[in-house]
């Protein structure tokens, strides 16, 4: 590799913390482009479909979050061994984005209380079983999907550090096995160093 990959994205978290997490947990320096305002039609047509995150590196020019962390995670050994195992991870990936979604759509009480109330519950028991049906002696309950570590991981930890974030530490502090999964993630050197780093820019 020698251009430095660049992701575009906003300064905030959102589609892009994925990419982020995936290239500092492989150790890749890359240029963490954030914009503050609304897309110019200047960046919109550079990217493919006129949104962001947009990833570039040496090979390849790409649009959309799933894609890109997909990308990163085959080109770092993230992504699963096998067929099945690739098809769990991207899985619970994809579920991230139903986690995550509807904050940004709940515009209305109702839509508030249902996010809260039902949406969300039902989607962290899941991911609760999930952890616990894959726990044995070998990964003692720090992977969501087999004995090491993968994007699904990455994702885990998304989901659970921005609801956090978004101030709903109380629901999340009832899954314990999801907990425990995150504070595995976080106490690997690379990523800790990185939410020390972000911590100042709170974003
Ligand atoms: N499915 C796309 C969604 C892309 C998307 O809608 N990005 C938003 C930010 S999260 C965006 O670029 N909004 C600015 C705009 O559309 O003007 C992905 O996951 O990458």
């Amino acid at each position: 590799m020698t251009k430095i990959p660049t992701l575009y994205y906003f300064n905030s978290r959102g589609r892009g913390e994925g990419t982020r997490l995936l290239l500092t947990l492989a150790g890749v320096k890359f240029n963490d482009v954030r914009y503050n305002s609304a897309l110019t039609p200047e960046i919109r047509s550079k990217t493919t479909y006129g949104t962001l995150p947009f990833y570039e590196d040496d090979d390849i020019q790409l649009a959309q979050s799933l894609a890109i962390e997909s990308y990163l995670a085959g080109k770092f050994g993230l992504a699963g061994e096998s067929p099945i195992e690739r098809a769990k991870i991207l899985s619970v990936s994809q579920a991230a984005i139903d986690f995550v979604l509807p904050i940004f759509h709940s515009d209305t009480d109702e839509k508030k209380n249902r996010f809260k109330n039902d949406t969300l519950p039902r989607l962290l028991n899941s991911y609760e079983r999930l952890l616990i049906d894959n726990r044995n002696t070998t990964n003692e309950g720090k992977y969501i999907v087999g004995n090491k570590l993968s994007w699904a991981d990455v994702s885990v930890f998304y989901v659970v550090d921005f609801l956090l974030f978004k101030g709903f530490g109380e629901l999340v502090n009832q899954y314990p096995a999801l907990n425990f999964a995150k504070s595995s993630f976080e106490s690997i050197p690379v990523i800790n160093d990185y939410l020390q780093q972000r911590a100042q820019n709170n974003n």
